[in-house]
């Protein structure tokens, strides 16, 4: 299932044509036609790592020359075709990319070539609507999808609209920054749409994944107490290098609902729930404590979170959806992981061998997240 084809059919680019052919779009930078990138023609289809055309900026684009990527558990789900929207396809995935920006389209004002930039999961907005206008722009109808509806950051040169790219710090060590640009944003404003106190207990389920290991982070920049959920080798151990309090190992527990009660006193006062599991995010909505949120961020294929409505009443529970964040959120986030207040539990691979990634993730080995190296 997992095939990674090494395109012989595509010659290495020789340096004399590269020399030949290096594009000059507003740049000092040489910018080759061609460049390495993984992509796939259908849904499960095969993982082509092959040389594929470097895209050009638009009026509104940068083209940043990207050196690391994460992998999102999100990339794995485009792949599959897990959700009921459809990708573009061919596509090239990838939405944590991290780089320097080559290239601008005419119209970008924000942005100078050698800038370090981020290729986020919102590559562009309509900007005009309603919701765009109010800052909730990755909910825009028109919303372009990075590594989804355009192709991402799993090759050597990606565009985003200027609008919408994360801004960087010089200086950032870029392959620790990228996986803050989707895990990062989505945990912290999942942990903003919780809405608690400090001194309030939250729980992470699936808190040793991508998203996990930075929301236990967040959650404790933020004065919360953690408990985390999630199963496996080194699981317990990670979550606690991250700051976190107590551990659940779902693969172990025979009563978790009555566990996670005794641990928090009553129940966690909130739940963000991470995991790519349907029955552990039902089960959120039982041991979360009485007037608690619970916050859905994980997106199983065609998963559905049931809640018994006279417990669901009773308890008056708050049920919300949150969707990556807006520039803001970005800018934010990102400032807690220039502070030193968050850290990425981070493993650096080729891009080549993303297949492996995704088996791995498959399988929920993956410990943090692995980062992929576009030069390999
Ligand atoms: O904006 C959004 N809402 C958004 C943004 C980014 C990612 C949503 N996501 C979604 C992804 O599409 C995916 O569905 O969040 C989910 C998690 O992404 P990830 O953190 O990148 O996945 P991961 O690194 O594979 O981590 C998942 C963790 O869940 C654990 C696994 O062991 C792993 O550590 N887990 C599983 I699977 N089942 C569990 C269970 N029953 C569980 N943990 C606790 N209980
Ligand atoms: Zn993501
Ligand atoms: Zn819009």
């Amino acid at each position: 299932m997992f095939r990674l084809a090494r395109a012989r059919a595509c010659a290495p680019v020789k340096t004399a044509s590269i020399s030949r052919s290096f594009l000059r779009l507003n740049s000092s930078f040489g910018i080759p036609e061609t460049q390495k990138g993984v992509i796939f023609y259908e849904n499960g289809g095969e993982l082509h790592y092959k040389d594929i055309a470097v895209p050009k900026p638009k009026a509104n684009e940068i083209l940043v020359n990207v050196k690391y990527s994460g992998v999102c558990h999100t990339d794995l789900h485009a792949w599959k075709g897990d959700w009921p929207l459809p990708v573009k396809l061919p596509l090239v995935g990838g939405h944590e990319g991290a780089g320097i920006v080559v290239a601008k389209g005419e119209n970008v004002q924000n942005f100078e070539i050698g800038d370090y930039a981020g290729i986020k999961w919102l590559n562009g907005s309509c900007m005009s609507c309603e919701l765009c206008e109010q800052g909730y722009e990755s909910n825009c109808l028109k919303a372009d999808l990075s590594g989804y509806t355009h192709d991402g950051s799993f090759q050597q040169y990606a565009t985003a609209d200027a609008v919408q790219a994360a801004q960087i710090p010089k200086g950032t060590d870029l392959a620790q920054i990228a996986p803050i640009l989707c895990a990062g944003v989505t945990v912290y404003k999942a942990l903003k749409t919780a809405d608690l106190k400090p001194g309030q207990w939250v729980a992470i389920s699936g808190a040793a994944g991508g998203l996990g290991s930075l929301a236990v982070q967040y959650a404790k920049a933020m004065g919360l107490r953690v408990l985390g959920i999630d199963g496996g080798e080194g699981k317990e151990e990670l979550f606690k290098k991250c700051g976190g309090e107590v551990f659940i190992d779902f693969t172990k527990t025979k009563d978790m609902v009555s566990a996670i009660q005794e641990a928090t006193n009553g129940g966690p006062h909130g739940v963000i729930n991470v995991s790519v599991s349907e029955a552990a995010i039902s089960m959120s909505t039982e041991y979360v404590r009485p007037t608690g949120v619970v916050v859905l961020v994980g997106l199983p294929a065609n998963a559905y979170v049931k809640s018994e409505v006279f417990s669901h009443v009773i308890k008056s529970l708050s049920i919300k959806g949150s969707y990556v964040g807006n520039r803001a959120d970005t800018r934010e986030a990102t400032d807690f992981f220039t502070r030193g207040l968050v850290k990425s539990p981070i493993k650096i691979i080729g891009l080549s061998e993303l297949p492996e990634a995704y088996e791995l993730m498959e399988k929920g080995k993956i410990l943090g997240r692995l980062v992929v190296d576009t030069s390999k």
